[in-house]
């Protein structure tokens, strides 16, 4: 199968295509999740979907899943990702791994290939977890660690509730949640981080993804005027967000190995210039691969909180908006995809996600695995991430191989996927 290709200039061309919907200055785009924006790029997705003839079927959180037929029936050889963006969003987070799978699709047609298992292309509602929290929540609710209608009622950043958005941009399907088992799962991303650029390699067999831990600090203090209130008689909630976001920092650089962390949002109110805050919201992304060093870190930043809280006199309110564990992927597929890349010549290298993605979620299904391409200058979510289009045809061309590679494999050895995909811990998991 190594001389069977994907064609490159269409792949490029619908990524391309995709991108000018909900278009941001800089070349990326903005789909939040079930926004209008959102619904025009399924709308487009959905077509070309149809075009391939496949069975397409739409679950009751929004998953869409097309299925070509194989010369058996069963769980089929899926692929997918998503279309949905962050504000900032860049063409190929997601786009690549829904749009590569239309050209799995699309190159066995051409080729009159007939497949062992059906082979099926999915884009997953409301991964990024930008506007309804958590991220990946579609996938989620997919694989079972959500109920259905506890994410139907998830209120967004924006007070929309995610149910009525999802039936005003008409996308609540009828399939159940959760949905069938996969016979294996294989998604491409852009890696979105600088590890294969930085050592000039194309392809990342991913070994599995980081934990995530998402939490938003709601801080309530006194509102006062600026000028006249002595700095001893204030309760400042901005002072104590900027305390904290300066924390986080330092507990990632002390920690130091795989620790990440970031206060992506930032609110006062009422956020005037003459004003001390009433209030400040903000959110904190921590991360690790290693799920006790994630524990630790939340357990020091909770002592941070409350002391610095204590010290100024405010009050904080904790919510959980995330909580996945790292999850392993399922060896056969990784040493699959390192296997196809080498013999389509590419070079190859095992890596950790360190982004969160629909495969962890997959990985509690079935066997699954992730093909990684290279971002320049590792940059992602953000107008300015690019992959080189030969990187991307060749992140293509080893999902079709490693996709008839699963096909034809006897995946019926070793037991269950390891099941840690994503697990909550103490059900604090996904939207409280
Ligand atoms: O947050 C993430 O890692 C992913 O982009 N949703
Ligand atoms: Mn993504
Ligand atoms: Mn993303």
């Amino acid at each position: 199968m190594s001389d069977l290709h994907i064609d490159g200039d269409r792949l490029v061309r619908r990524i391309n295509d995709l991108a000018t919907i909900g278009p941001i200055e800089g070349g990326g785009s903005c789909r939040l999740a079930l926004t209008d924006e959102d619904r025009d790029g399924r709308d487009l997705v959905v077509a070309w979907m149809t075009d391939l003839g496949l069975d397409i079927s739409m679950d009751g959180i929004g998953n869409v899943v097309g299925v070509r037929p194989g010369r058996t029936d069963g769980p089929p050889i899926m692929t997918g990702s998503h279309i949905d963006t962050v504000r900032t969003g860049g063409r190929y987070d997601g786009n690549l791994g829904v749009l590569a799978g239309l050209e799995v699709i699309e190159t066995l047609e051409q080729h009159g290939i007939t497949t062992e298992h059906p082979f099926a292309v999915a884009f997953f509602t409301d991964e990024e977890g930008a506007r309804f929290q958590p991220d990946m929540l579609g996938s989620l609710v997919y694989a079972g660690g959500m109920g259905l209608e506890e994410a139907l009622d998830v209120v967004g950043i924006d007070g929309a509730v995610l149910g009525e958005e999802l039936d005003r941009i008409g996308y609540r399907g009828t399939s159940p949640c959760p949905g069938s088992a996969p016979r294996a799962f294989v998604e491409l991303h852009v890696e979105q981080g600088p590890v294969l650029e930085a050592d000039g390699v194309t392809i990342g067999a991913v070994t599995g993804v980081q934990g995530i831990s998402w939490t938003e600090l709601a801080i309530t203090g006194q509102s006062n005027h600026a000028g006249t209130t002595p700095m001893d008689l204030r309760h400042d909630p901005g002072y104590v967000a900027a305390l904290i976001a300066s924390y986080v920092r330092q507990l990632a650089i002390r920690m130091g190995g795989r620790q990440v962390a970031t206060v992506g949002s930032l609110e006062l109110h009422p956020n005037l210039v003459n004003v001390v805050a009433a209030s400040a919201r903000l959110t904190v992304d921590l991360r690790n691969t290693d799920e006790a060093l994630l524990g630790e870190a939340e357990a020091d930043l909770a002592r941070f909180v409350a002391e610095a809280a204590a010290a100024e006199g405010v009050t904080v309110e904790e919510r959980t908006l995330a909580r996945f564990q790292p999850v392993a992927f399922d060896d056969r597929v990784v040493d699959t995809v390192a296997a196809v890349a080498a013999e389509l010549g590419h070079s190859v290298k095992r890596l950790p996600s360190g982004a969160g993605h629909d495969a962890q979620m997959m990985a509690r299904l079935c066997p699954t695995g992730m093909v990684f391409v290279p971002s320049r200058d590792g940059i992602s979510h953000n107008p300015a991430e690019y992959t080189e289009p030969d990187d991307l045809v060749a992140g293509a061309d080893v999902l079709l191989g490693s996709m008839l590679a699963l096909d034809a494999m006897d995946l019926s050895t070793t037991g269950a996927p390891d099941g840690s995909g994503g697990a909550s811990t103490d059900g604090a998991e996904g939207a409280p």
